[in-house]
C-alpha cells in the first residue's frame, strides 16, 4: 500500500479534557506520523465551511457550534494507508458502536462530541490538508 497524507482533528471535547497526548499516542502506536500540527480556535464560519459537506443534514448546527466552542487541534497524519488507518484507530462515528481500543470507543462522550475527526477519501484527504496548511508547513 502507498504512503498517504491523512487531516486529523481532536475536537473540542477532546482538547477541554486535555487528551492531546493520549490521542496522538495512539495514532504513533498504529505507525502513523505526524508531519504537521496546530491548536486553533476555529469560528463557526470556520467550522461551517470545513463540514459543508453536512450543510443538509439535522445535525448541521449543532456540530458547527461544537466545533467552534473550544481550540482543537489540527494535524496531518502520514503512513502507508494512512487515510483508513486513522479512520481504524479513531474507530465508528457513534462510541457506542466503536471497537474496544479505538479512541471514540475510549475518549469520546457521545455521537456528536466523538473526540475526533479523520478525512475519508484520498479527495477530502487533498482538500481538508489544504484547507489548514501550506505545503511548506507539511515536514515528511
Ligand atoms: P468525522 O467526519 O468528524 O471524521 O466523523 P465521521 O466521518 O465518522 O462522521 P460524519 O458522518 O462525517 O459526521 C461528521 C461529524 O458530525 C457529528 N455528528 N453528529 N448528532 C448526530 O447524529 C451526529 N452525527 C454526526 C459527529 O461529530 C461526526 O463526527
Ligand atoms: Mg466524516
Amino acid at each position: 500500500m502507498a504512503t498517504e497524507r491523512t487531516l486529523s482533528i481532536i475536537k473540542p471535547d477532546a482538547t477541554k479534557r486535555n487528551l492531546t497526548g493520549k490521542i496522538v499516542a495512539k495514532f504513533e502506536d498504529a505507525g502513523l506520523r505526524v508531519i504537521a500540527s496546530k491548536r486553533i480556535h476555529l469560528t463557526a464560519a470556520q467550522a461551517g465551511e470545513f463540514y459543508a459537506e453536512h450543510k443538509e443534514r439535522g445535525f448541521y448546527g449543532e456540530l458547527v457550534a461544537y466545533m467552534a466552542s473550544e481550540p482543537v487541534v489540527v494535524q496531518v497524519l502520514e503512513g502507508e494507508g494512512a487515510i483508513a488507518k486513522n479512520r481504524e484507530v479513531m474507530g465508528a462515528t457513534d462510541p457506542a458502536q466503536a471497537d474496544a481500543g479505538t479512541i471514540r470507543k475510549e475518549f469520546a462522550l457521545s455521537k456528536a462530541e466523538n473526540s475526533v475527526h479523520g478525512s475519508d477519501s484520498p479527495a477530502s484527504a487533498a482538500r481538508e490538508i489544504a484547507f489548514f496548511f501550506s505545503g511548506l508547513e507539511l515536514v515528511g
